[in-house]
């Protein structure tokens, strides 16, 4: 069987271009069951064989807020994957990075193409690849989709890139990491669920309903559980889990932002 990836990223960032680029014209283009959501996959050639690569609607985050998150999340989240490969814009980072710490952070293998280079180089900002591969535990292979450029590395990557499954620690201060581990250990209690616990209890702080679905009618303390937690963070930071929860993520991705990108001191705009 071969190995299977998705393509995952915001919208825009380059993700077609890139599955053009990779797939050529082997190609099957349907819709994903139910909705009229286009749905590509194509075959990859690589030098140990094949890899099947899937095209994901374009996404912010791994949530349950529209058709197109319900379809990617739920790819990532539950089909055997080999890895996902995920598209980053090298000229918008910032913003790319917190879909990268939410799939990080759920112990998926990454692989990052980091597209739209040409773009950056033509504004004058400069990626810390290194700092950027550290930081997230992943291979980051640099590419412009438009016109291939780095489309080899990236298929050599896929072949040959060692990545990292241990999630990734965010480090989410006293009174977070508390309300998690706590979720986390009344989520474990309830027996075996289609996630692990710590995922789990990322999903329900995050209100994402498919923990209440999972759970069925186990779920029944979950609300109880919450409504505890997000009173103790209330009292604590004046704010609930999930805002507590988005507010550190988006911290922790603008610090991580400005260590790894900068601007070039001699870069001068071009007049138009
Ligand atoms: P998707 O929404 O992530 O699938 O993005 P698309 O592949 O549809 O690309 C969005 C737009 O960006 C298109 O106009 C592409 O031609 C363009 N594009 C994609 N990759 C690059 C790149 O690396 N550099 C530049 N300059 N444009 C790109
Ligand atoms: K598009
Ligand atoms: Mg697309």
């Amino acid at each position: 069987m071969s190995a299977l990836w998705a393509l995952a990223g915001n919208p825009n960032v380059g993700k077609t271009s890139l599955f053009n680029c990779l797939t050529g014209s082997r190609q099957k283009v349907g819709n994903w069951p139910g909705v009229t959501v286009e749905r590509k996959e194509g075959r990859v050639r690589t030098s140990r064989g094949e890899a099947l690569v899937v095209d994901l609607p374009g996404i912010y985050g791994l949530g349950a807020s529209s058709v197109d998150e319900q379809i990617a999340s739920q790819f990532i989240s539950e089909e055997p994957l080999h890895g996902v490969i995920l598209v980053l814009d090298a000229a918008a980072l910032e913003r790319s990075l917190y879909l990268a710490l939410q799939v990080r952070e759920r112990g998926k293998r990454v692989l990052c193409a980091l597209n739209m280079v040409d773009m950056a180089e033509q504004k004058g900002i400069r990626v810390d690849v290194k700092g950027l591969e550290e930081a997230l535990g992943v291979q980051v292979v640099q590419t412009v989709a438009r016109s291939g450029r780095g489309v080899e590395d990236l298929i050599r990557a896929m072949e040959e890139a060692e990545l990292a499954s241990e999630p990734l620690a965010v480090d989410y201060g006293e009174a977070v990491g508390a309300s998690l581990r706590r979720l986390e250990g009344f989520l474990s209690s309830l027996g075996p669920m289609p996630f692990d616990a710590r995922t789990g209890a990322l999903m329900a702080a995050e209100g994402d309903p498919r923990v209440w679905v999972a759970l069925g009618d186990r779920s029944g303390g979950l609300d109880a559980v919450l409504a505890e937690e997000n009173r103790r963070l209330e009292d604590a930071l004046g704010m609930d889990l999930q805002s507590a929860l988005m507010e550190r993520r988006w911290s922790w991705v603008s610090a991580l932002a400005s260590r790894v990108i900068s601007f070039d001191p001699s870069f001068k705009p071009v007049a138009t």
